[in-house]
């Protein structure tokens, strides 16, 4: 049976031949971001890799993350370790169900959050990540928005930006199933500790918290803060970087629930081995990618 250290060699030595660019998300497992050459959002690991002269984009993460990163690369070959690492709020909407929401709110333009097939961001007018939301949806024209697939970041968009939206009921069950209760516990165990959560939780949960932020807000929120103990919400995944990013601060987990199943499919096996194969490829068509492209081209405009 092959070692960790082999395993490690092994990845290190393929990711050279292949000249490729290893990329974690932030809910990664840690030996996985431990491996990474880059750690970080989806949307910001997409861009770096861009920028890089990779041939090759080893993306440790779920599908729309891999097409984000097609998007922006199609000279590069994109792989995801684990081709079934897919995410229930991306799929919560396909192009054709997006198409019949236009048709019912003709000429209302569409943003839609990054976490969202290439498909549906192909059919959109412009995306957004969690960490510039309000302010995309504040620049647009008009009265009326459609946000999808997120209905609980659609919420926290209407706090600040004073237009009707139209919001698809997609919700991410990880950060949906967290409960006020939770949150009451953390507060009274860690009573001098602040409450930092991410958007795609629950309207009330965000209501009960101090800081409401991104998963690369909550980082830069922990850096900066003065506090010793911090109470996060979101994937626990993002502890690991925390941790040691912050060696002298103290972060514990909102709840048990934040846990994402599918973001822990990758491990170091599969990753030596499409390193090795270089499959599973993650492409996307020429005319969707256009499309796409130009949703992701507006969202840096505005
Ligand atoms: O796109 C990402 O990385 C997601 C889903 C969340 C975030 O806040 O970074």
């Amino acid at each position: 049976m092959e070692t960790h250290n082999n395993i490690l060699e092994t990845i290190d030595r393929l990711r050279k031949n292949r000249n490729a660019v290893i990329l974690a998300h932030n809910y990664q497992l840690p030996e996985i971001q431990d491996v990474a050459d880059y750690v970080g959002d989806s949307f910001e690991l997409s861009r770096k890799a861009a920028g890089t002269d990779a041939d090759v984009i080893v993306f440790c993460g779920v599908r729309f993350m891999a097409e984000t990163a097609a998007i922006l690369s199609p000279e590069k070959l994109v792989i995801l370790p684990d081709e079934t690492a897919g995410c229930s709020l991306a799929d919560s909407i396909d192009a054709d169900q997006l198409r019949e929401l236009k048709r019912e709110h003709p000429g209302v333009p569409v943003v839609c959050y990054v976490n969202s097939s290439a498909e549906v961001k192909a059919e959109s007018d412009v995306c957004c990540t969690s960490a510039n939301a309000v302010r995309v949806a504040r620049a647009l024209e008009g009265g009326e928005i459609i946000f999808v697939p997120d209905r609980n970041l659609a919420d926290y968009v209407s706090r600040f930006v004073e237009k009707k939206i139209i919001k698809w009921s997609g919700f991410c069950p990880t950060h949906s199933r967290v409960t006020t209760e939770e949150v009451q516990a953390a507060k009274k165990a860690y009573p001098t500790a602040p409450v930092v959560v991410h958007p795609e939780c629950d309207p009330e949960v965000i209501d009960m918290a101090d800081h409401v932020a991104s998963t690369s807000g909550i980082l830069e929120f922990c850096r900066k803060t003065d506090a010793r103990t911090v109470i996060v919400g979101t994937e626990s995944g993002i502890l690991h970087r925390l941790k040691k990013e912050n060696p002298e601060k103290e972060f514990v987990v909102l709840s048990p629930s934040f846990f994402c199943e599918t973001m822990k499919f990758i491990n170091l096996q599969k990753l030596a081995r499409s390193l090795e194969k270089l499959e599973p490829v993650i492409s996307v068509a020429p005319e969707i990618r256009e499309r796409a492209l130009n949703a992701v081209e507006r969202m840096l405009r505005l």
